[in-house]
């Protein structure tokens, strides 16, 4: 475990004991034949889970959003997908590399765009128009500090593209937060959606994987998809393992990770050199705008040094994640230390790094 209290990620975690217990005893099978007893277990428990036919075991969720971009969208055309969606940034173009498909990118609301706009993009129609054959939401909206996609806005974008024979795919990462914050079961918050993907490593805390959910035959047709990228696992049922316990235990407690970033954001909003609203952290992500933005690096300087990590996420902002490998003690520890930073000095600071 790392000496420091990580804030940079909620994909930092490390398996509790728990689930280092139930990968050891896993009962285990050739995953590719479709005989690992877990695997299918996980599958069998996040389809339930998110009230869809059947779900696959991914290893990453960049996977499950380029097999979803693959079967649901034809090489030669658009899907339209958000300006800073996790897909369109942090995905290396998967979507143009492999699945020939060109993002068309509109600009959302805390990352979720206008349904008027999605209806017109899908609407049109003309031989010199790639047309438009995938919606893309991201819910929670990372890049909007975890912000929460309302439900009548969800079923507005749904009904936009569907209208028009469009399908819908959910990068739901972290949607189990979305549906904790909207005490909503997991299940409402993403039906009608087509296909979509869930993270087990991130907020629920499993080493590796995420789920695709979707319809029997999208699902027997991701499988096939998986597989061609060289995703067809083995004995994967050490990692399902970790997964079950993931989806057993710490659905629940992700409320306590949302109140902890609230109480970092009331915290930042009174730093001097840090700009955030905390009315509007929903769920586990705190992002600060940072005046001026060139003092990132001396602002995440300030806090390793007393033993916190923090992240960027786009110049002058800085990124914090809470998950379940920290304590309230940790959350003090980052308040004091961005409290009591020295002032911001222009020539000793080095350039920013983005990630
Ligand atoms: N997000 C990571 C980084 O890549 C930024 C993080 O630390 O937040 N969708 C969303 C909304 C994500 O936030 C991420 C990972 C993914 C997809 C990709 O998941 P993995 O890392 O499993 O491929």
């Amino acid at each position: 475990m790392s000496a420091f209290i990580d804030l940079r990620s909620d994909t930092v975690t490390q398996p509790s004991s728990a689930m280092r217990r139930a990968m050891a005893e896993a009962t285990v099978g050739d995953d590719v034949y479709g005989e690992d007893r877990t695997v299918n277990a996980l599958q069998e428990e996040a389809a339930e889970l998110m009230g869809f036919e059947a779900a696959l075991f991914v290893p990453s969720g960049t996977m499950g959003n380029l097999i979803a971009v693959q079967l649901h969208a034809q090489r030669g055309t658009e899907a339209i997908v958000e300006a800073n969606s996790h897909v369109y940034n942090y995905e290396l173009a998967s979507m143009a590399a492999h699945g020939g498909v060109l993002p068309r990118v509109v600009r959302g609301e805390r990352g979720f765009p206008n349904p008027t706009e999605v209806e017109l993009l899908c609407r049109k129609k003309s031989y010199y128009h790639a047309p438009v054959t995938l919606l893309l939401l991201e819910n929670t909206h990372n890049h909007a500090g975890g912000a929460v996609l309302p439900m009548a806005r969800k079923e507005a974008l749904i009904a936009a593209a569907r209208t028009h024979g469009v399908p819908v795919h959910l990068d739901g990462a972290r949607v189990l937060n979305a549906a904790v914050a909207l005490e909503l079961s997991p299940a409402e918050v993403v039906a009608g959606y087509d296909s979509v993907g869930f993270c087990l490593s991130k907020g629920l805390g499993a080493p590796v994987g995420s789920l695709l959910c979707g319809t029997s035959g999208f699902i027997e047709e991701a499988r096939v998809a998986r597989k061609r990228l060289g995703g067809g696992m083995r004995q994967v049922g050490v990692l399902a393992a970790a997964g079950r316990i993931a989806l057993r235990d710490n659905i629940a407690r992700l409320s306590l990770d949302h109140a902890r970033a609230r109480r970092l954001a009331e915290a930042l909003a009174g730093i001097p050199g840090l700009r955030i609203d905390p009315a509007a952290v929903e769920t586990n992500i705190v992002i600060a705008d940072v005046d001026p933005p060139e003092a990132v690096p001396s602002w995440l300087a300030c806090l390793r040094a007393g033993g916190v990590l923090a992240g960027t996420l786009g110049f002058g902002r800085i990124r914090f994640v809470t998950h379940l490998d920290l304590d309230d003690a940790g959350i003090d520890r980052a308040i004091a230390l961005l409290r009591a930073r020295p002032a911001y000095n222009p020539v000793r600071s080095p350039p920013e790094e983005v990630s």
